[in-house]
């Protein structure tokens, strides 16, 4: 594909990329709709990743064009960037140019040429991977040794000012700083990171992705309204953010709380703490007891969080129902894909069972990955 990439830049562009980068697609084994609230994550880096060929510019252009694109070039000037000026999957590159620029970093024209591998719509982070490829290039391109959790800043900062999508900072943490055969703990409030072995095929497991086919939109309102609603409720308990409220504070913080705020909170507390659990459970070498922790997640996110839907409730079930150690929803949800962790010799039966059961309830079939443990962005040429 690397090759793909180098020739079809050269081909578009008319001359060769300095480079090509690539940047993971990501799946979330547990701490959803916690990073907005400073809170912890534990993310895996998947093997499906966006390529992009760069060449810089030095007439202040930014030229980009994507392999599942509509085939048109979108040019920009990079001094006439600003919030609004693009649309579609551009704006995501073009806002990293704009979220550096606004920095203050000595950052110019370029022409990019993108393909991927990572899903989009599927809640695998396919914007956060575009994203992170273009903040990696660039940081090389132009001398700017910017660290990784500064990029991943840059990516937020270009997702939620220029594309306006108010996410947290996971996805582009997860893409720029998962590393081969780890998870990554998250603490988004810095943000920092540790790397936590996450061993499968050792342990005779297999992580399947399960992607429902239900499209979902970051941008259309809902993750909004969850996100002001935890922000709300921390102010009114007097906290920096919800992280800040333990399990042991969380009988007491709710008798204060307005009833619609109740199952908001709850969910963040108790998710944060479920990180803590899927955190020692690896460190300790027993990635299977991950399973019910998945599981519990998931009816966190269906019965409190309610970002769950009907593809993802029934893959989830049936998914357990035919032997998954444990499964779940991952990313912001409202459709999007379910990770299931089940014993490698049942893999195939599971995503079978699952796909029985969409067939049967009239649901679209849905697409079945295995997902290992992969490295973060880099450059590959
Ligand atoms: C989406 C967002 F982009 C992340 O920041 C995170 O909030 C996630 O939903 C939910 O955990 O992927």
């Amino acid at each position: 594909m690397t090759a793909r990439v180098r020739e079809e830049f050269r081909r578009i562009h008319g001359h060769p990329p300095e480079g090509v980068w690539a940047a993971p697609g990501r799946v979330n084994l547990i701490g959803e709709h916690t990073d907005y609230n400073d809170g912890f994550a534990l993310p895996m880096a998947l093997p499906r990743t966006t390529l992009l060929a760069a060449r810089r510019r030095g007439d202040g252009l930014l030229r980009v064009h994507s392999a599942q694109g509509d085939g048109r070039v979108a040019e920009f000037a990079v001094d006439g960037l600003a919030p609004g000026a693009a649309g579609g999957w551009a704006r995501y590159p073009a806002g990293v140019v704009w979220a550096l620029r606004e920095r203050g970093l000595p950052v110019g024209g370029a022409d990019l040429h993108v393909d991927s591998t990572v899903p989009a719509g599927a809640g695998l982070s396919s914007s956060a991977a575009l994203e992170c490829a273009v903040a990696v290039a660039y940081d090389e391109l132009y001398g700017l040794r910017l660290e990784r959790t500064e990029l991943a800043r840059v990516a937020q900062y270009a997702e939620n000012a220029f594309a306006g999508v108010p996410c947290g900072v996971m996805d582009q943490m997860a893409s720029l700083c998962c590393a081969e055969g780890s998870a990554l703990h998250l603490d988004s409030r810095g943000p920092s990171v540790r790397q936590v072995p996450f061993d499968l095929t050792g342990h005779g497991l297999s992580l399947l992705v399960l992607d429902t086919r239900v499209k979902h939109d970051l941008a259309d309102g809902a993750y909004a309204a969850l996100r002001a609603g935890c922000e709300r409720a921390a102010r009114l308990l007097g906290l920096p953010a919800l992280r800040d409220l333990g399990e042991r504070g969380l009988a007491g913080a709710l008798a204060e709380l307005p009833g619609e705020l109740v199952p908001l909170v709850r969910h963040v507390v108790t998710e944060n703490a479920r990180v803590g659990r899927a955190v020692d459970v690896l460190t300790a070498g027993e990635p299977e007891a991950l399973g019910p922790l998945l599981t519990a997640g998931h009816a966190s996110l269906r019965d409190d969080y309610r970002v769950s839907c009907p593809e993802t409730d029934l893959a989830v079930d049936a998914a357990v129902a035919a032997g998954a150690l444990g499964a779940r929803m991952t990313g912001g949800g409202f459709g999007g894909s379910v990770i299931a962790l089940v014993p490698a010799w049942r893999a195939e039966s599971v995503g079978r069972a699952v796909s029985e059961a969409f067939a049967a309830a009239g649901f679209v079939r849905p697409a079945v990955l295995d997902a290992v443990p992969s490295a973060g962005a880099r450059r590959i040429a």
